[in-house]
This record gives structure tokens, C-alpha cells and sequence, in this order.
């Protein structure tokens, strides 16, 4: 997870609603851009902490901190496909893209309550971008993002590959190598239950008798 940023505020218009666009959507972090009122505004760092609620009172100046927007940026590296569950909280509007795809979209009031929307980012291999939008009307103003870090990498796609033909144990008819499946009762109750080849017809009449049935054998 890398770090955050934030640019605002941006204009908050009811009547346009909480996602009227704003060219910092395009998160070009090294751009200038116009802001409310007219005013310059560039994306910034901040130690924003995961987990925890963050007050954002005093990220704009006074008159700036009422019918007003804020970006939040971060990239996402991930060195193999990852599931990464992330929950959000805001004061008050919410919403959030992952590459540019909206994913979550909360409008109204509310008081910022960690969790209130959750997603899963499904993530392939590289770096993405995680923007997030909060719209604050009065009052109290804030977010909250917490994410769960995945025990390991997701298998995605096919599980599993047959590979017989790649490590030499398919029947190819008149290849020289055979090979044989024995299976045993290992508690000794039954001994050897059966056996079978993989070959063709002459690389069976030369099967000899499987090596395993002299397993040593486990008392029950
Ligand atoms: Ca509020």
C-alpha cells in the first residue's frame, strides 16, 4: 500500500451531485488544478492511518470545510493476483474507484463509522490506483479506509494443469517407457490391491511385478 494523497477542496454543489466529475480524477498527481472558489489546489501528502477514523476539519481552510470535496489517492502493488477486502467510512458522501472503475457510491449524510462500505479488490499482478471521493455537507467531516492484507496470493484461473504428457507419463503407443499405478492397503489388512500399467501392448507384456508390494507394512 502506498502512501496517500489528497487534493481539494473541490466544489460540492447539491443540485450537481456528489459525483459531478473533477479533472483530478485523472490523478495526475504533478498537475495543478482549480479547486472551489477558484483557487488553485495540488494533490498533497498525508499520513492518513489505516484502521482509524480521520478527522478532516482542518484540511481546507476556514470557509472551505463546509459543501466541499476531497480526493484521496494511493497506489497498490501487488507482485501476484490478490483479494484484498477493504472497508470505508465517511463524513459524509463516499465514493470510490479502483483503476477508474467505481466501485462504491454512498451518498447523504452520515457520521463517518468505519466499515459502513466494503469492497474487494481483485487485483492482477502490478500497480493500480485507489481514488476515493468524500463530499462533506456540514458539520462533522471525515473517512476512515481499512483494508485486510491477504494471507497469501489468490489461485485464479485453472487449478490445476494436467501435465502427464510434459513429465513423459502419457501412452504414446510406441515409446520405450512405461510406467505403473500399485495401489496398497498400507494397514496390512488386504496387501495389494491392484495394480496397473501405462504403455503400450508390448511395454505391458514386459510390466514387472510392481517394487511397492514389498512395502514395509504399517501395523493397524
Ligand atoms: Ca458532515
Amino acid at each position: 500500500m502506498g502512501k496517500w494523497s489528497y487534493i481539494g477542496p473541490v466544489e460540492f454543489d447539491e443540485k450537481k451531485g456528489f459525483e459531478f466529475p473533477h479533472p483530478a480524477e485523472k490523478m495526475n498527481l504533478k498537475e495543478t488544478y482549480v479547486g472551489k472558489a477558484g483557487q488553485k489546489i495540488t494533490w498533497k501528502q498525508r499520513d492518513f492511518v489505516d484502521g482509524q477514523i480521520n478527522g478532516l476539519e482542518d484540511l481546507f481552510a476556514p470557509g472551505f470545510r463546509e459543501m466541499v470535496g476531497v480526493y484521496f489517492h494511493r497506489t497498490i502493488e501487488v507482485d501476484a493476483y490478490s483479494e484484498i477486502p477493504i472497508g470505508l467510512g465517511s463524513d459524509d458522501t463516499l465514493t470510490v474507484w479502483i483503476d477508474g472503475q467505481k466501485i462504491i457510491s454512498a451518498p447523504g449524510y452520515r457520521a463517518c463509522t468505519p466499515d459502513s462500505n466494503k469492497a474487494i479488490l481483485k487485483l492482477e499482478p502490478g500497480k493500480h490506483d485507489l481514488l476515493i471521493k468524500v463530499c462533506q455537507y456540514s458539520g462533522g467531516f471525515a473517512y476512515c479506509f481499512n483494508w485486510t492484507k491477504p494471507e497469501r496470493p489468490v489461485a485464479k484461473g485453472v487449478a490445476f494443469e494436467d501435465v502427464t504428457a510434459k513429465v513423459g507419463l502419457a501412452n504414446t503407443g510406441t515409446d520405450v517407457k512405461y510406467d505403473s499405478l500399485v495401489v496398497q492397503d498400507v494397514n496390512g489388512t488386504a496387501g495389494l490391491i491392484s495394480s496397473a500399467a501405462i504403455g503400450s501392448s508390448s511395454q505391458r507384456r514386459r510390466l514387472r511385478k510392481p517394487s511397492l508390494t514389498s512395502s514395509r507394512k504399517i501395523p493397524a
